[in-house]
């Protein structure tokens, strides 16, 4: 462990598969205490009957070391004998469910009903598959991210999944954000941070529906902020992410564009080293940049890149305090 982040507490805001590659490298160089992870839940929906929150479970499984590491969501050599049922009886199987997840969907559902928080369930659950840091869904209140395509207004997994992310996106918004709030863990987690990293997840629809929540952009604008870019060599790694830059803000995806997405939010960022060249232009609107290697791809290059990530936070964080205290 770098030995300068001894002691201090890292907030990881986080979506699904790229914030928990990130996350779970970290894990490997990090004390339990320091780590905090606040999960993007906008993805969460009810489906068969079941209340399935899949960042969550993708955080979970990657620091639990169930996760199916090049899937990315799910559990490795997991079963699907209950979707194969379902398809002879007509039932809907466009949402992948193994038969191991099928038991975090089942107890979440069981437990939330019985009136435990989704705060409450997660933590039950990290706890019983050991992991050692704080995982905190974003909130306890619905908060689902919807998409305005040229197919109509789409939940998100609907979107994601079920139409393979194909529909232009007009506008994304989140249904109940006049109510959501973000939890009472999540902002003591904030106030006490001395770190915070924005993980190489989708700004629009994992690190966005974080953000939006009533108090977090300000407590987060409070902190000392590193992101790992999610866009390498002007592509997503998974996902939508390059086509959402393009659909909702009419330019291509690139490392610059996330930073102009977080606004004046960065106080550092890690790119990838196959985007080094774009070291001088960045450095004009982000004072600590770095380029090193970013893809995740092995449990081994999570811990490697996460390593790297600490080391450069490192470097950063007498500075970054003493930018802070200056600024306050
Ligand atoms: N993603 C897919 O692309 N196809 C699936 O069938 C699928 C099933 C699934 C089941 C449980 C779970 O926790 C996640 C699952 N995901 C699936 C991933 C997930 O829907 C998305 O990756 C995230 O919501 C985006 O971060």
């Amino acid at each position: 462990m770098p030995e300068m982040l001894e002691g201090k507490k890292i907030v990881v805001l986080a979506g699904g598969v790229g914030g928990s590659r990130l996350v779970r490298g970290m894990s490997h160089h990090l004390e339990g205490h320091q780590l905090t992870v606040i999960v993007n839940t906008g993805d969460d929906f009810t489906h068969c009957g079941l209340h399935i929150s899949p960042d969550i479970d993708t955080v979970l499984y990657h620091l639990a070391g169930l996760a199916h590491v090049e899937r990315g969501w799910g559990i490795h050599n997991d079963t699907f004998h209950c979707m194969d049922a379902l398809k002879w009886l007509g039932g809907e199987t466009w949402f992948n469910i193994g038969d191991r997840d099928l038991a975090t969907h089942l107890l979440r559902t069981q437990l939330l009903q019985r009136g435990h928080t989704l705060t409450e369930v997660t933590a039950y659950m990290a706890r019983n598959l050991g992991i050692l840091h704080a995982v905190l869904p974003m909130s306890d209140d619905a908060c689902r991210t919807m998409l305005d395509t040229d197919e109509g207004i789409l939940e998100f997994q609907n979107y994601f999944v079920r139409q393979h992310w194909q529909p232009a996106i007009r506008r994304i918004f989140w249904q109940g954000a006049e109510s959501a709030r973000p939890t009472t863990a999540v902002m003591q987690a904030l106030r006490s941070a001395d770190l915070l990293v924005i993980a190489p997840s989708n700004p629009f629809v994992s690190v966005a529906p974080i953000l939006q929540l009533p108090g977090v952009k300000e407590a987060v604008s409070a902190l000392p902020v590193i992101a790992m870019s999610p866009i390498i060599g002007g592509m997503a790694v998974k996902g939508p992410a390059a086509k959402m830059f393009r659909e909702l803000l009419g330019k291509p995806a690139s490392v610059e564009a996330v930073v102009d997405f977080y606004d004046g939010l960065l106080d550092g960022l890690v790119m990838d080293e196959v985007d080094a060249d774009l070291l001088p232009a960045l450095q004009t609107k982000v004072k600590h940049v770095s380029a090193m290697p970013t893809l995740m791809l092995t449990a081994e290059k999570q811990v490697e890149a996460a390593g790297q990530f600490l080391h450069f936070a490192q470097s950063l964080l007498p500075d970054l305090v003493d930018e802070s205290v200056r600024e306050a």
